[in-house]
């Protein structure tokens, strides 16, 4: 009996994944072996971290083999709990398959206590986005009073907490991103002090016309936006490795030598980070999150895709920009009621 639906890597992609990658198969709910429960998703979230997944040869993360299921995080309604430390009702988030309903250890699921807002926000603000705005900025990206930092993706689910962070700071933040309605939600919602649609303007001289040079670079797309920035670094800059989208794709990436005599000239300090590596302190930026967004002082956005089934569309809408803030996809009415 299929009572169960999951999706797994039918092939690896080349270049950009498309329908034939994802394969949605009709399978049976598992039993909760002792330890585990057995869970029913409700949100699942997709991210770009995902292509990365997707090709062989390991990165900062193990990839998905050939006709393994697709795993991110979900927020999900406990079903059963198979000593699992949960009781049926309980709403969790952990590490799953694209699936209605999944197995997982009890040790792999953490409660979710979003405060009122919706446990969607466990995968966005309140998630591992929200964390990686907040250590990013925070402890790599170090926006001071008066700086002019420039957050690129800056209408997604980090870019758009960064940028309010940095304006928080003091920070004269520039977004950049790929739509005028994108920039505008920026500067009109979230008190950035200028966007920039890289789509559609020349990013270069659009920040010569609004910044005073970039002291500070969240850079989150990488690309020919990040060569625009790369640039106009000032002497002590900062940049944060956030992510580079815009290259998730390509099968070959540039080599060679760059621009990095900039940073000989602008005396700059660039770091990668990678959120995992703060997860001690994950409640310190859950808490801190929830307290901007209760004080009205952090706004988030979310997209939500209906269906499992709409989850391969979800997350390729991801490198084409059609989510504002994170994007997840509702799988399930909560039933409980909780
Ligand atoms: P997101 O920003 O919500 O979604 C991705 C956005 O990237 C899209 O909405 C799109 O917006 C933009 N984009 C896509 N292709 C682009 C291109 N070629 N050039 C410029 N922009 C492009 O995703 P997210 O989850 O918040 O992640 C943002 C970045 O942070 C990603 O690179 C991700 O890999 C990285 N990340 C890193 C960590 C870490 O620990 N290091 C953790 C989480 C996320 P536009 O409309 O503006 O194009
Ligand atoms: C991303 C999401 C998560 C990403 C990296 C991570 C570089 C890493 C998380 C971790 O393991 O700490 O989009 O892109």
């Amino acid at each position: 009996m299929s009572d169960n639906r999951r999706f797994h890597l039918a092939q690896r992609p080349e270049g950009v994944p498309s329908a034939a990658t994802f394969d949605l198969r009709e399978v049976e709910r598992p039993d909760p072996a002792p330890g585990e429960a057995l869970v029913r998703v409700l949100y699942l979230s997709v991210d770009p971290y995902m292509r990365d997944r997707m090709r062989a040869g390991e990165s900062y993360a193990q990839p998905w083999g050939v006709d393994d299921p697709l795993r991110g995080g979900a927020v999900c309604e406990v079903v059963e709990s198979n000593g699992a430390g949960f009781e049926p009702g309980d709403t969790v988030v952990g590490e799953l398959p694209w699936a209605e309903y999944a197995t997982a250890e009890g040790s792999d699921l953490t409660p979710v206590d979003t405060g009122g807002l919706p446990v969607s926000t466990a995968l966005g603000v309140l998630g591992m986005p929200g964390r990686t705005a907040y250590f990013g900025t925070r402890e790599v990206a170090e926006p001071k009073a008066d700086d002019w930092m420039v957050v690129s993706g800056a209408a997604g689910a980090v870019g758009s907490v960064v940028g309010q962070l940095g304006e928080l700071q003091g920070a004269n933040v520039v977004g950049i991103a790929g739509s005028d309605e994108k920039c505008d939600w920026l500067t009109d919602d979230l008190g950035f002090t200028a966007a920039i649609n890289y789509k559609r303007e020349d990013v270069g001289a659009r920040l010569d016309e609004v910044a005073d040079g970039v002291d500070v670079y969240y850079d989150n797309v990488g690309g020919p936006v990040t060569d625009a920035v790369w640039s106009r670094l000032n002497v002590d800059a900062r940049v944060a490795v956030c992510g580079q989208i815009a290259l998730y794709n390509d099968e070959e990436l540039p080599t060679g030598p760059r621009k990095l005599g900039k940073l000989i000239e602008a005396r700059a300090r660039v770091e990668g980070l990678l959120v995992r590596d703060f997860a001690p302190r994950f409640r310190e930026a859950t808490e801190h999150l929830a307290s901007l967004v209760a004080a009205g002082d952090l706004q988030y956005r979310e997209t939500v895709t209906e269906g499992l089934e709409h989850a391969p569309e979800a997350f390729l809408g991801l490198f084409e920009g059609e989510n504002v803030g994170k994007q997840v996809v509702k799988v399930a009415e909560a039933e409980a009621g909780k």
